[in-house]
C-alpha cells in the first residue's frame, strides 16, 4: 500500500460543498482510501491575484493505484466536479494536487512529484504541516517544519484556519 498526500482548492462557491464532493470521490474510489483531513484554511490567491480566495486543505491518502492512476483520478474528480456549474472563464471548481506519493521523487511529462511548487506555497505546506510535520520532500531535502520556518510570515498570513458560520449555507 502507498501513502499519497493530496491538495484540494477551491474558490467558487459552494467551496465546501466542492472540497467534501472530491473527497466523497475519492473515497468511492475502491483502490483509495482518505485516511486524515487538515483544517479548511481560507487563503490568498497566490499566482493570479486577481480572483476570489479560495479554500485549501491536505489529504492523507492510502493507495495501490500508481501515481499515474491516482493523477488520472484526480483529473476526473476535477472534471465531474467542474461540469456541475459551468462558468466561463470561472477559476475551476476543485482542483486536486498530488503533493506526494511515498518517498518518490517522479518527472514525466504528465506528473512530476513532489508537486513542484508545493515548497513555495504557504497554502500547501501550513494544511501539510498539520498532518506530517517531519515528513520529507525528497526533492529539497528538507522536512515540512524545516520549510515552513523559511516561509515568510507575509505568506503564512495569507492562511487562515476556515472555521463555518452558523446559519450560512455556503
Ligand atoms: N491554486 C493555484 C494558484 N493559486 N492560490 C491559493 N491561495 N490556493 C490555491 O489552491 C491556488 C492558488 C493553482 O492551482
Ligand atoms: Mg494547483
Ligand atoms: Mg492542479
Amino acid at each position: 500500500m502507498n501513502t499519497a498526500y493530496l491538495a484540494l482548492g477551491s474558490n467558487i462557491e459552494p467551496r465546501i460543498d466542492y472540497l467534501e464532493q472530491a473527497i466523497n470521490r475519492l473515497n468511492t474510489e475502491d483502490n483509495i482510501e482518505v485516511v486524515r483531513k487538515s483544517s479548511i484554511y481560507e487563503t490568498e490567491p497566490v499566482g493570479y491575484t486577481n480572483q476570489e480566495q479560495f479554500l485549501n486543505m491536505v489529504v492523507e491518502v492510502k493507495t495501490s493505484k500508481q501515481p499515474l492512476e491516482l493523477l488520472e483520478t484526480c483529473q476526473h474528480i476535477e472534471k465531474t466536479l467542474g461540469r456541475i456549474r459551468e462558468i466561463k472563464w470561472g477559476p475551476r471548481t476543485v482542483d486536486l494536487d498530488i503533493l506526494l506519493y511515498n518517498q518518490e521523487s517522479i518527472k514525466m511529462e504528465q506528473l512530476e512529484v513532489p508537486h513542484p511548487r508545493m515548497h513555495e506555497r504557504a497554502f500547501v505546506l501550513i494544511p501539510l504541516a498539520e498532518l506530517h510535520n517531519r515528513i520529507v520532500i525528497p526533492t529539497r531535502n528538507k522536512s515540512v517544519s524545516e520549510i515552513l520556518e523559511a516561509t515568510s510570515s507575509q505568506d503564512k498570513e495569507g492562511v487562515v484556519k476556515w472555521v463555518q458560520k452558523l446559519g450560512e449555507d455556503e
